[in-house]
């Protein structure tokens, strides 16, 4: 073989070796690459090292001496790369990453406003010793209406006006079906069910009915239950506690109206108001426990008396932050949450 020949093969060799050593990525990659070129019986210089046998005599010493270099180049790569691997730095050659470009910004999200309402309101009324309590969504018509004093023959238990399951095995009309909770005064029911008096709750959670959305109407929406029931509660007890809550939620300019109402479980019976845009809003129903109920839960209403209370909680939320479409707390268009 010609010196230029071997010469020029050993620089190919010393060029793919740099080249290959300077781009591996793990150490697998460094082995492979090691076994390749510097491998002991099937390695390219090996081969090389071979073809010195065929070179003339007197070009021996020259092509031994570069043979030399190529083993010495080849050998710093593959030290370099070793221990940039050990070292965990993966530098790749070509463009490098610029740490000092400012990054990519994280989008921090929030709650709801439907949802901070719900804290917000547990806090007032927490202040006023009201502890939470809790009650499935899917309800049963003893809960949803029998123990509220609303009987089998009541406007009020209409297939129009309400979610019904389809329930198997459902014997008497409605009696054995299931239903979305048409209102939160199911949890009154649950608690003292479970609870002897004195009980001091709230109850915050989604209630639904087939209502056609508009501006302060959803089929889905929130309310807040509230149930005090002990030795000598009066009216007088649930209008100050809707009031300072009404301050403390809506500030202490707000005028609220008590107008007399009908509720099945509960007797008197209130509509509670207030005054948005020279409009009377409704946000809730309210009076006191009706005797009936208090006996259907096994309580004595010759003892105790109490109060309970019902606000539409998204109906607080748009008053005390001026939105005007209860559909937009809804439509999950971000450009509008962003803004609570
Ligand atoms: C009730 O649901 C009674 N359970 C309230 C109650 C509780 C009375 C305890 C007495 C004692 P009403 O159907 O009026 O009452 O609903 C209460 C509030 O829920 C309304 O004042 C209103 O603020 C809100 N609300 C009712 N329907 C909707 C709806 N479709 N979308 C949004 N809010 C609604």
């Amino acid at each position: 073989m010609s010196l230029a020949n071997f010469l020029q093969q050993l620089d190919r060799l010393e060029a793919e070796a740099a080249s290959t050593l300077g781009e591996v990525a793990d150490s697998e990659a460094l082995e492979t690459a090691r076994v390749r070129f510097m491998g002991a019986k099937k390695g390219l210089l090996k081969d090389i090292q071979k073809l010195l046998g065929s070179v003339e005599v007197a070009d021996k010493p020259a092509a031994g001496k570069r043979l030399n270099e190529v083993k010495g180049a080849i050998q710093t790569a593959f030290d370099e790369a070793k221990q940039r691997l050990d070292s965990g730095t993966t530098e790749r050659q070509g463009p490098q990453p610029d740490p000092t470009l400012p990054g990519t910004p994280l989008r921090l999200g929030h709650l709801h406003p439907v949802t901070q309402t719900i804290e917000h309101l547990k806090e007032i009324m927490g202040r006023m010793g009201f502890t939470t309590a809790e009650g499935p969504e899917v309800e049963d018509p003893w809960h949803n209406f029998v123990a509220l004093n609303i009987p089998e023959d009541h406007p009020a238990r209409d297939p129009l006006d309400n979610f019904y399951l389809a329930t198997a095995g459902a014997t008497s009309g409605l009696e054995g079906s299931r239903l979305m909770r048409s209102q939160t005064s199911t949890v009154q029911i649950r608690v003292m069910e479970t609870t002897p008096p004195p009980v001091r709750i709230i109850s915050l959670g989604r209630v639904y009915r087939p209502d056609a959305p508009d501006a302060t109407h959803f089929p889905m929406f929130h309310q807040m239950e509230g149930l005090y029931v002990a030795t000598d509660v009066t009216m007088a007890n649930l209008k100050t506690v809707l009031r300072i809550f009404a301050n403390n939620y809506l500030g202490g300019d707000v005028e609220i109206r008590f107008r007399p109402s009908f509720f099945p479980f509960t007797e008197p019976s209130v509509e509670v108001d207030f005054l948005w845009n020279d409009n009377w809003i409704e946000f809730g129903g309210a009076g006191m426990v009706d005797p009936a109920v208090l006996a259907s839960v096994g309580y004595d209403p010759e003892s105790v008396s109490g109060f309970a209370f019902g606000l539409g909680v998204e109906r607080l939320c748009m008053r005390r932050h001026g939105i005007t479409d209860i559909r937009d707390l809804f439509s999950g268009d971000l450009r509008f949450l962003k803004q609570f």
